[in-house]
């Protein structure tokens, strides 16, 4: 199975390791680094069109969303994580392509750094391993034999 990582580049600081994360969570679900595409996007409000597209094209089996939002004075950050949100809700739904949420939104840079550490905690890990999980799913569900009992 292939993945696609969408990472906003703002707030790379924060991001960067974001991506880190992910990149470690596939590769400890047994991904390899060749089925791994790495897309780059301006900010938070661009990565739903990019998620679509990539999700479009058929190759991958997930698409995970990376970003970081810190609160600041204005409605800004309130406008873009609704749409950031809704519009990768909205992708996966129309592309039918299990995409997962690893976009922080925070109220400060401290927060952030929190969520973007080392291991598991990392929530680009977290989304990572997700998408591994719902691509996953995804493939059992379509087997015709696999429509009864419990998924665990
Ligand atoms: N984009 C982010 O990813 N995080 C932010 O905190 C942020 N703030 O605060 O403005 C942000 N803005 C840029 C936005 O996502 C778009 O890239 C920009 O509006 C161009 O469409």
């Amino acid at each position: 199975m292939k993945f696609a990582i969408v990472v906003s580049k703002f707030n790379d600081f924060v991001t960067d390791r974001l991506q880190t994360g992910a990149l470690e969570g596939l590769r400890s679900s047994g991904v390899l680094s060749d089925d791994i595409c790495v897309i780059k996007v301006p900010g938070a409000f661009e990565i739903p069109f990019a998620a679509k597209e990539a999700a479009a094209r058929g190759h991958f089996a997930a698409v995970i969303c990376l970003g970081c939002l810190i609160r600041g004075a204005t409605a800004h950050f309130e406008y873009i994580a609704s749409a950031c949100a809704h519009g990768i809700t909205d992708a996966a739904a129309v592309t039918g392509v299990p995409m997962t949420f690893g976009v922080l939104t925070t109220n400060s840079v401290e927060e952030a750094l929190e969520r973007a550490g080392d291991g598991p905690a990392n929530k680009g890990w977290e989304a990572a391993v997700a998408a591994v999980e719902m691509a996953t799913l995804q493939r059992t569900l379509r087997q015709p034999s696999k429509t009864t009992g419990v998924n665990a």
